[in-house]
């Protein structure tokens, strides 16, 4: 992909503080990257600084501008910078930081929001000055009314009551205001116009999508779900529907492109919500032959004829208004995993939520996490099979943990691999002590389900390519936990050998965790293991524009 020349970025209003709003692209190929999408979290958070503040916002996208460099952003300028990403572009912000830095000496504020700087704000103190925890588009306002304040213990002061902001006192210590301010109204539009690159990027690239949200949060608690550590506090909350379809509208017009991933946990949690939202997106395209093309994603037991589901009627009208995609989240096929996660769902649940929408010509894909205390290598292999039944036409599987604070973490926390959890390569890795297998054992089971049923049809060879890919570059983790189990976990008595393969000796681990010396050489030892890997994996990861090239995303040069 060429970059966009500089000419074609916005020129800075002289009369205006500039505000840039910088996502980078994770280096490390994961299934995600290969959706060209701005993350919605921070694009909310420009549209909000955009109609309500007189700041001039940039908001800058790796993807459509072919690259970003510290010198790009140095020469802009900036009053302040804002970035974001999820724990797969951590190496690449502390990377470019750090450059940044260098280019700007530290005179340029830099803060940080979203999902890897709110669970990992350790990790994300190392490249920014200010971190805004949690929800981001009512706390930014103030903060940076604060910002603006010359008198430094004015500014401490108004600081102090920023909810979520992590920011250093008059004397540089890092201070946390953990209370929490759930966002309400959620009633701002996008201006796609302060994105250089947007404009006509879906004929530039083919799996441009554009985000959109009609509600935030879920109704359930399932124990590994991150969602309410992510926003601080639980609810469920519903956007104005004239403000959906305006982004709908507006987003189709500008970037070109009739995809939408609707970045909602629960899709439909407010039926009456939704028959509105969709009753008037059919209206907005009524006669028009360009219509929106929706992934939302629900549970199987709004679908599946049970007391909580849609009615037939309501399905006809979200076919109607362009869901096109359901996405599942459906987790596991063993009874008992679902239970241990609070799914409150069953496989026959699935099966005629499956049904339901083939009846209604929608597609839909599923997501697994594995490593569960009842999984096998065995039972992992047949969620091809299940998936293959259910009728999915594609599906992915994850590991037990990749994300901290969730219930399960609480119970569970102990059994996550020390060391480079902040680090977690691209998301699909294993960081977990599975108790009926390796982890190397439960990494490879995985992978090896996913790629059996991307290997059945031909219509799955682009998503099976892309599989293939990340696989590979996943080698040098998986390698390090081969290394881990022979020289750490196994002859620390954390895994021992039975008839049938190694086991966890959980007393034996919760004995290592309760003495400090021990858990420090266990600690350590991990550490340094993960950490020779992090090299390899400069190796293997390849750039933005070689993966957009590889996985054929890429239609025309900029
Ligand atoms: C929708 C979604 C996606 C969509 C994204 C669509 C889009 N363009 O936005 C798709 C399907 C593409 C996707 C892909 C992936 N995803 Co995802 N995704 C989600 C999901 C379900 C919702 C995210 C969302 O939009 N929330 C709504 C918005 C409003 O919330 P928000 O993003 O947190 O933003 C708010 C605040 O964080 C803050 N904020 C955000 N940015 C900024 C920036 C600044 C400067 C400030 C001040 C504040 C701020 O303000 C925002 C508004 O309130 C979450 C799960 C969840 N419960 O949140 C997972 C989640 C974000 N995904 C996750 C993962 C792992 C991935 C993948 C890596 C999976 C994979 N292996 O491929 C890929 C990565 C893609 C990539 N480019 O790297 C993890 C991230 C964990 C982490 N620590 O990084 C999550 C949390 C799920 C989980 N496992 O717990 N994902
Ligand atoms: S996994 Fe889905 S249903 Fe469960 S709490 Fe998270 S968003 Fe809600």
């Amino acid at each position: 992909m060429d970059r966009l020349p500089r000419s074609r970025w916005p020129a800075k209003n002289a009369s205006r503080k500039r505000i840039v709003m910088m996502e980078l692209y994770p280096k490390m190929p994961n299934i995600g990257r290969f959706i060209i999408t701005p993350r919605y979290g921070m694009l909310v958070v420009s549209s909000v600084l955009n109609e309500k503040t007189d700041y001039e916002i940039t908001h800058l996208f790796s993807p459509y501008l072919g690259g970003i460099s510290p010198e790009d952003i140095a020469a802009m300028d900036p009053y302040c910078l804002m970035t974001n990403g999820l724990t797969t572009t951590a190496p690449d912000n502390e990377t470019f930081f750090s450059r940044f830095k260098e280019l700007t000496k530290g005179n340029i504020p830099v803060v940080a929001g979203g999902e890897h700087a709110t669970m990992y704000p350790e990790d994300a103190k190392t490249y920014a000055d200010y971190i805004l925890a949690f929800e981001g588009e009512e706390s930014v306002v103030p903060f940076l009314k604060a910002l603006e304040e010359n008198d430094s213990s004015l500014r401490d002061s108004l600081f102090s009551r920023i909810p979520g902001l992590h920011y250093r006192n008059v004397d540089g210590e890092w201070r946390f205001n953990s209370d929490v301010k759930r966002v309400v109204n959620i009633d701002y539009r996008y201006d796609l116009s302060i994105m250089p690159g947007a404009e006509g990027a879906g004929a530039r690239l083919r799996a441009t999508s554009i985000p959109i949200q009609t509600s935030r949060g879920c109704k359930y608690s399932c124990s590994f779900c991150s969602w309410i550590s992510l926003f601080g506090k639980p609810g469920y909350r519903v956007r104005p529907p004239e403000d959906i379809v305006y982004d709908v509208v507006h987003g189709m017009e500008y970037v070109r492109t009739r995809n939408f991933i609707v970045c909602d946990n629960l899709f439909a949690g407010d039926e009456d919500h939704m028959e509105e939202t969709m009753g008037r997106l059919v209206m907005a395209f009524e006669g028009k032959s360009n219509r929106p093309v929706l992934t939302v994603c629900m549970r199987a037991d709004q679908l599946c004829g049970g007391p909580d589901s849609l009615t037939d009627k309501q399905l006809a009208l979200m076919v109607r208004a362009g869901v096109s995609v359901v996405s599942f989240g459906l987790e596991s096929i063993s009874e008992r995993s679902l239970v241990q996660m609070r799914k409150k769902m069953d496989i026959g649940m699935y099966l005629a939520a499956g049904e339901t929408l083939q009846r209604h010509g929608i597609s839909y894909l599923g997501t697994f996490v594995s490593g569960f205390d009842s999984d096998t290598v065995d039972g992992i292999a047949g969620i091809a099979d299940f998936a293959e039944q259910m009728g999915l036409f594609t599906m992915q599987v994850y590991s037990r943990s990749i994300t901290p604070a969730t219930t399960d973490m609480i119970f569970y926390g102990h059994r996550i691999l020390p060391g480079r959890l902040n680090k977690y390569a691209n998301g699909h890795g294993t960081w977990f002590l599975p108790s009926l297998m390796l982890p190397s054992e439960l990494q490879k089971a995985i992978f090896d389900t996913t790629l059996n049923f991307h290997r059945r049809t031909p219509s799955r060879k682009p998503a099976l390519r892309v599989f293939l890919n990340v696989w590979e570059c996943l080698q040098p983790h998986v390698n390090a936990l081969k290394s881990i189990e022979r020289d750490v976990l196994i002859p620390m008595g954390i895994y021992e050998g039975t008839r049938h393969g190694y086991i966890l000796n959980e007393d034996r681990l919760h004995k290592i965790c309760e003495d400090p010396n021990e858990y420090a050489r266990y600690k350590l030892s991990c550490e340094k293991i993960f950490r020779e890997t992090e090299f390899l994996f400069e190796k293997t990861a390849v750039s933005a524009g070689n993966a957009i090239r590889m996985a054929g995303i890429s239609r025309t040069v900029a």
